[in-house]
């Protein structure tokens, strides 16, 4: 169904635009957030890109529609600017699935390994990383740390496709994505049968099952990247179905087909129009880490911005 836009919603697009101007804020939106969020926001992007991008602009306010993690991730690339999440309940279940302490105890246990963090974690555990990646590049940044041991964090079936690619021993986490972790091998199969032509491509967060249907293994920027570029005209897609909206929007006239009933992530869905109009209307909620997290995080970040050419 195409999206459309409620008078209500109309009237917080206009509010949002003037307040954008009088907080001199820039509006970040992932792609897994709802249409009409998508659709306000100055940039859309993977959740590295979209911090990357807020840190050369000016603005003195980032608000990042999104999950906490993503939000802490442009505080620490930007400091000095105020981040605020329009949703503070908006986590990310596979973040929590690694804390401070249970990466100092994992430290103790395997001391000659690197600890490499997925971007999806805590500021504070990429505090304590050595070096930290992103799904589009867990491999470029695997192959290029110097230890043969690795402790990756926080997710296992991202961790389990690094450690085949790169033949590194690798300790992995227990973590994953529920949304992706529920995308079925059988639903992904059924559209495979009846689409045969189709591409198929899949976020490494998916069970090796899903995986070893796949024709690509790719991040979500990534995957839009593909499909602009293929001369492909269906592809069945193993992620997130927010992603649809930029898909339909940059490739139009191809198919594009998720699994099962489409895989949502209930975090990603929490944001409204109202929350961001509210959140840049009241300044709120603010992102606030303490300098040494930032520091330390930081150099963490630094190591994965360096192997991730800007765009
Ligand atoms: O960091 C992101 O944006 C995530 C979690 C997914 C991706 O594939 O880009």
């Amino acid at each position: 169904m195409a999206w459309r836009l409620f008078r209500k919603d109309e009237d917080l697009v206009r509010k949002i635009t003037e307040l954008r101007k009088t907080r001199n804020a820039v509006i970040l939106a992932h792609f897994y957030e709802r249409p009409e969020v998508q659709d306000v926001a100055d940039h859309v992007g993977d959740s590295l890109e979209l911090s990357r991008i807020a840190s050369k602009t000016d603005a003195d306010v980032i608000v990042f529609c999104s999950v906490r993690f993503m939000a802490e991730t442009a505080k620490i690339l930007s400091p000095r600017k105020k981040v605020l999440l329009p949703v503070w309940g908006a986590g990310c279940p596979l973040a929590d699935f690694a804390d401070a302490a249970q990466i100092r105890a994992a430290k103790a246990e395997y001391p000659q390994a690197a600890v490499v963090s997925y971007v999806n974690t805590s500021a504070e555990v990429k505090a304590l990383s050595d070096y930290c990646c992103t799904s589009a590049n867990a491999l470029q940044v695997v192959n290029a740390v110097p230890n043969e041991e690795i402790i990756f964090v926080p997710d296992r079936n991202l961790g389990r496709w690094v450690a085949e690619q790169t033949g590194k021993r690798i300790h992995l986490w227990e973590g994953q994505c529920p949304t992706h972790q529920h995308i079925r091998a059988k639903d992904v199969a059924a559209l495979k049968a009846a689409h045969p032509d189709a591409e198929v491509l899949v976020h490494p967060e998916c069970g090796d099952e899903v995986r070893s249907l796949a024709t690509h293994c790719l991040s979500t920027a990534q995957m839009l990247r593909y499909c602009e570029a293929s001369t492909a005209k269906q592809f069945i897609l193993g992620t997130e179905m927010g992603l649809l909206h930029q898909l339909n929007k940059k490739v139009p006239g191809k198919l594009f087909l998720f699994p099962g009933n489409g895989p949502v992530c209930p975090n990603m869905k929490k944001t409204f129009l109202k929350d961001v109009a509210d959140s840049l209307g009241e300044m709120k909620h603010e992102i606030l880490l303490p300098e040494d997290i930032i520091t330390s995080s930081r150099r963490a970040l630094d190591v994965l911005l360096s192997a991730v050419p800007a765009k």
